[in-house]
C-alpha cells in the first residue's frame, strides 16, 4: 500500500518532485534511461547515434514539460491566438536548436563527455526535417521561432509529409533525385497524438435539405480519409514559453464505410483504403509553378479541413456561439497554398453551423491574413473548375457565392467596368475556366502582406493593381526576417561566443537591437584580428566539407565567395559561372607576372533545381563541367577554384554560411520577392555582392552601400532594357564567354546549346548580359577590398552590426501588431 490518503491530485503533487533537472548528472541518468528503455540498448555498449536518440528524448521531455505548461496556461487565459497555415515548414535539424533554447548545450556536452561521447559528432547525427522546398518555407520556420521566443499564443499547422524535399544527388555532373526516407530512423521530436484525428471528405454530390424550415446544402463526399496530428513542440529562448506546430498525416478512416466489408473482398478493400495515406506521402518539389494537380488540390484541403475543425473545436470548448470567433482567432495563409481555407470556414458556418451569410461572410474576412511570396506569375496558383468541381463539389458553389458577392460589391464602387471586373474575378472564364486562389484570397482576406518593401510596390503597381485601387488598406508589407538563434547562436558559435564578448552581454540572443553597438568596434585592431580567427575557424570546417564531398582541395586565403540558394532562372547562377569563366579566362590570358597579383577565389554554388525544370538541370551540369576544367588547370592553381556542394539543406547551410567571405544574391531585378539567404549571410559578418532586388534596398539602408556590392538594373529599369533586348548588342566579354560554352570548351556542346540559346540577344529574358559589365566590376571591387585585411574586417564587422533589422523577431512583433492583433502571453517562471 503506498500509504497515502489524500485525493488523486494531492497525490499527483506529492509523487512530483518539480520538474527535470538540467545539470549534467542529471541529464547523464536520463540520457542512460534513455539508452536503456527507449532505444532499448545496453548502457555498456551503443553508438553515436544511439546516443543522440538518447539525448534527443531527454530533450525531448523537457521540451514536453514546457509544453503542457504553455498550452496550459494558454487555455487558461484564452487570449486571441494566432494559427500560421503554411503546407511547408523548413525546420532542419531540432536538436542543436532545442539545446541552445533550452540553454543546455553546455550541460549537455559535459554530460556526454564523462560518457564518452562529443556532443558536435551527436548532433550531426540528426538529419534535416526537410517539409519545404526554400526560402518560403525556412521562413516559417523562423518565423516559429521568433513566434514562440516572444511569447505569442501561436499554432503552426501543415502536413506530415512521408518524404520531405528530395535528396540531390550528382551522377556525373547530373542532377539526380532520391526520395528523402526520414521518417525510416524514427522521429524523437514529434509526439503522435493516435486520438487527435479528424474525418476530411472529398468528392461526392450536395444535397439539399429542409433544416429548421430553412433549405440547408448537405455534401455527401465519395470518399473520405482521416487525418492524425503530430505535434512537434518549438522552444522559445530564454522564456518557458513552448509552442506548437501540428502536422497532419492521412490514414484510413475507420467505420464510414462498414458496408464495403461485406463484399467479399476483404483484402482488396484493405489494400484500396492503405490508398489515403498517398495525400500525405510527398512534398512536390517545384516551388513555384502550379500544374493544377489532383493530389496537389488534395493536400492542401486535407491539412486545411484538419487544421480548421481542430481550430473550431478548441474555440467550442470555451465560447457558445461564434461572436467572438475574429477577437479570438487569426487565420494567417502563408502564400495561397491553404487558400481553400477561407472557402472552407464559409461552409462550416453555413452547412454545419447554420449561420446566415451576411454573418458568416462578415466572420470569414475578419480572421484571415494573407502573405504572398512572389510576382512570378507562374507561380499563381490557378485551379481548373472541373478538378474543383470532382474533387470538392460544395467548395465550388460556395466561391461562385462569394465571386457574386464581390462583383456585387465591386460594381457599387466601380459601376460597369466589366473588363476590370473579368479581370478582378475570382473565376477565370476562357478555354478552360479557372479558379484564380490569388484572388480568392486577396477578397477574402483583411490585409495583404508582401515580404520586402519592393515586393509591396510591385503587388500594388503590377499583380494586384486593380484591387489595390479598391482596397488600398488592405496592403501592407513586413519586411523578412530570419532567426538569430539558428543563424548565429546553432550555427557559428565562435561568432556568438566573441560578440557577446564585446557587447559585454548576450541579449541580442532575444533582442537584437544589441548588435548595432558592435559598430562602435568596428575599427578596433583587437576586434577585427578575433574576427578574422572566427573566420578562420569556420573556413577551415567548410574547406574540410568540400574536400570530402567534391575531392577539391581549397586554399584558406582564398576568397569564399557563395551562392546557394535553390537553381532557377532569375535568380542567375548562370551568370554567376559565366563570371567564373570569364575569370578563367582573363587569368589564362595573363603573363606569368601578372598572375601574382590576382586574388585567389573559391567559388561555391550549390542548390536543387526542380526536377522537371531542364534548363535548370542543365546549369549544375554546366557548373560541373566548367569546375573539371578549371580545377584541373595547372595554370590557375589556387587561384580559382569552382564548387558545386551536393543536397543543399538547412543543415548544410549551417556550415556554409559562416565559412563565407562573400555571397551573391544577384536575381534579375524585379523577381525576388525578398530574398532571406542573404540575412542570413549578412548576421554572419559575410559581404554581399547583389542587385537591388527583393529586401537588397532595405539591407543599403541599414549597412550602407560602401560596405556592399550592388550592381545591374534597377527594378524600373528592367522593362525598358527588355524592350530594347533584342536590338542592344549584349558586350564583348559576355559573348566571349558564352562562345566558349558554345564551342564545346567545356564539353557537352550539344547538351548545352539550349542553355546558351536561352541567353542569347532577343531571348535573354533575364538580362545575364546587360547587367555582365557591372557585375564584372562589382567582382573586381571585391578583390580590391579584400586585399585590404582591416577594411575588409571593418565591412564584415558592419554587417553583422548592421543585420539586426532582418530578425524574424521583428517581423513577427510587426506582424502581431499591424496584421494579427494579438499580444504575448508569457508563461510565468
Ligand atoms: C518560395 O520559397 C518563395 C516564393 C514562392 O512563391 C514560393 C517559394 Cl517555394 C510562391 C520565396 C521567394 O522567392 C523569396 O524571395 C522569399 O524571400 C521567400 O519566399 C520568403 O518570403
Amino acid at each position: 500500500k503506498a500509504g497515502f490518503s489524500g485525493t488523486k491530485n494531492e497525490r499527483m503533487f506529492e509523487l512530483m518532485d518539480g520538474f527535470l533537472k538540467n545539470d549534467p548528472v542529471s541529464l547523464q541518468k536520463d540520457i542512460l534511461h534513455h539508452v536503456e528503455y527507449t532505444v532499448a540498448r545496453s548502457r555498456f555498449s551503443f553508438d553515436d547515434f544511439e546516443a543522440y536518440q538518447a539525448l534527443s528524448h531527454s530533450v525531448r521531455d523537457r521540451l514536453i514539460e514546457r509544453w503542457h505548461d504553455t498550452q496550459q496556461h494558454f487555455k487558461k487565459k484564452d487570449p486571441k491566438r494566432l494559427y500560421f497555415l503554411s503546407l511547408e515548414f523548413l525546420m532542419g535539424r531540432s536538436l542543436s536548436n532545442s539545446v541552445i533554447n533550452l540553454g543546455i548545450k553546455d550541460q549537455c556536452a559535459e554530460a556526454l563527455s564523462q560518457l564518452g561521447f562529443e556532443y558536435e559528432v551527436l548532433a550531426e547525427q540528426e538529419g534535416d526535417a526537410a517539409l519545404g522546398n526554400g526560402g518560403l518555407a525556412r521562413l516559417s520556420a523562423c518565423q516559429m521561432d521568433s513566434l514562440a521566443t516572444l511569447d505569442f499564443p501561436a499554432w503552426g499547422y501543415g502536413l506530415r509529409y512521408q518524404y520531405g524535399l528530395f535528396r540531390q544527388i550528382i551522377i556525373d555532373g547530373f542532377q539526380h533525385e532520391q526520395p528523402d526516407y526520414w521518417l525510416n530512423f524514427g522521429n524523437p521530436w514529434e509526439i503522435e497524438r493516435v486520438h487527435v484525428s479528424y474525418p476530411v471528405k472529398f468528392y461526392g454530390t450536395v444535397k439539399e435539405e429542409i433544416v429548421n424550415g430553412k433549405t440547408s446544402k448537405v455534401w455527401i463526399p465519395g470518399e473520405t480519409v482521416e487525418a492524425v496530428a503530430y505535434d512537434n513542440p518549438i522552444p522559445g529562448y530564454g522564456t518557458r514559453n513552448t509552442i506548437n506546430l501540428r502536422l497532419w498525416a492521412a490514414k484510413p478512416s475507420e467505420g464510414h464505410d462498414i458496408e464495403s466489408y461485406n463484399t467479399g473482398d476483404y483484402i482488396n478493400n484493405i489494400v484500396n483504403r492503405q490508398k489515403a495515406e498517398i495525400i500525405s506521402n510527398v512534398l512536390y518539389p517545384d516551388d513555384r509553378s502550379y500544374q493544377g494537380k489532383e493530389l496537389r488540390l488534395k493536400q492542401q484541403y486535407f491539412f486545411v479541413s484538419a487544421s480548421l475543425q481542430d481550430i473550431i473545436r478548441r474555440f467550442k470548448d470555451v465560447h457558445g456561439n461564434f461572436d467572438e470567433f475574429p477577437n479570438k482567432v487569426a487565420l494567417q495563409l502563408n502564400d495561397t497554398h491553404p487558400s481553400i481555407s477561407v472557402v472552407e470556414l464559409m461552409r462550416i458556418l453555413l452547412d454545419e453551423e447554420h449561420l446566415g451569410w451576411k454573418k458568416a461572410w462578415n466572420i470569414v474576412r475578419q480572421v484571415f491574413t494573407f502573405t504572398t511570396h512572389t510576382v512570378l506569375p507562374q507561380a499563381l496558383e490557378k485551379v481548373p473548375v472541373d478538378l474543383f468541381e470532382s474533387v470538392l463539389p460544395r467548395h465550388l458553389e460556395i466561391i461562385y457565392d462569394i465571386n457574386f458577392a464581390f462583383m456585387e460589391e465591386l460594381k457599387k464602387k466601380i459601376g460597369q467596368d466589366y473588363v476590370r471586373m473579368s479581370r478582378m474575378s475570382i473565376v477565370e472564364e476562357g478555354a478552360v475556366k479557372n479558379i484564380r486562389v490569388a484572388n480568392l484570397s486577396v477578397v477574402c482576406s483583411h490585409t495583404v502582406n508582401g515580404v520586402s518593401r519592393a515586393h509591396s510596390e510591385l503587388l500594388k503597381t503590377r499583380v494586384f493593381t486593380d484591387f489595390y485601387e479598391l482596397w488600398p488598406a488592405k496592403f501592407q508589407y513586413k519586411t523578412n526576417g530570419v532567426t538569430q538563434r539558428r543563424w548565429i547562436v546553432v550555427s557559428n558559435p565562435s561568432l556568438c561566443a566573441l560578440i557577446s564578448k564585446w557587447l559585454g552581454t548576450d541579449s541580442w540572443i532575444r533582442n537584437v537591437d544589441y548588435l548595432t553597438r558592435l559598430k562602435e568596434h568596428a575599427s578596433n585592431p583587437d576586434l577585427q584580428h578575433e574576427w578574422r580567427m572566427v573566420k578562420k575557424i569556420n573556413k577551415m570546417r567548410l574547406a574540410e566539407y568540400i574536400e570530402t564531398m567534391s575531392g577539391v582541395k581549397v586554399s584558406l586565403d582564398a576568397m569564399f565567395d557563395v551562392q546557394v540558394k535553390r537553381i532557377h532562372e532569375y535568380k542567375r547562377q548562370l551568370l554567376n559561372i559565366l563570371g567564373v569563366i570569364h575569370r578563367y579566362d582573363c587569368i589564362k590570358n595573363m603573363e606569368e607576372s601578372d598572375r601574382r597579383k590576382v586574388v585567389p577565389r573559391v567559388c561555391i554554388i550549390g542548390g536543387k533545381a526542380p526536377p522537371g525544370y531542364e534548363i535548370a538541370k542543365k546549369i549544375i551540369k554546366l557548373c560541373h563541367a566548367v569546375a573539371e576544367t578549371i580545377n584541373n588547370d595547372e595554370d590557375v592553381g589556387d587561384l580559382l577554384k569552382l564548387v558545386f556542394i551536393p543536397d543543399y539543406n538547412v543543415s548544410v547551410a549551417e556550415l556554409v554560411i559562416p565559412g563565407s567571405d562573400l555571397s551573391q544574391h544577384i536575381s534579375t531585378a524585379g523577381h525576388e520577392a525578398s530574398g532571406t539567404g542573404s540575412m542570413k549571410f549578412l548576421m554572419n559578418g559575410c559581404l554581399l555582392l547583389a542587385t537591388p532586388d527583393g529586401s537588397t534596398n532595405e539591407i543599403i539602408e541599414e549597412i550602407g552601400a560602401e560596405n556592399m556590392f550592388i550592381f545591374g538594373a534597377k527594378i524600373n529599369e528592367v522593362p525598358a532594357l527588355r524592350e530594347q533586348e533584342s536590338t542592344v548588342k549584349s558586350p564583348i566579354q559576355f559573348a566571349r564567354v558564352v562562345r566558349m560554352v558554345k564551342d564545346g570548351y567545356f564539353g557537352y556542346k550539344d547538351y548545352f546549346k539550349s542553355l546558351c540559346d536561352s541567353i542569347e540577344n532577343g531571348k535573354d529574358f533575364y538580362l545575364l548580359g546587360s547587367d555582365f559589365t557591372s557585375y564584372l566590376e562589382a567582382q573586381e571591387a571585391a578583390d580590391v577590398a579584400y586585399v585590404d585585411k582591416e577594411k575588409w574586417s571593418k565591412m564584415s564587422i558592419l554587417c553583422t552590426a548592421g543585420s539586426g533589422r532582418f530578425s524574424s523577431d521583428r517581423t513577427i512583433e510587426d506582424y502581431a501588431e499591424k496584421t494579427w492583433g494579438i499580444q504575448p502571453c508569457k508563461l510565468p517562471s
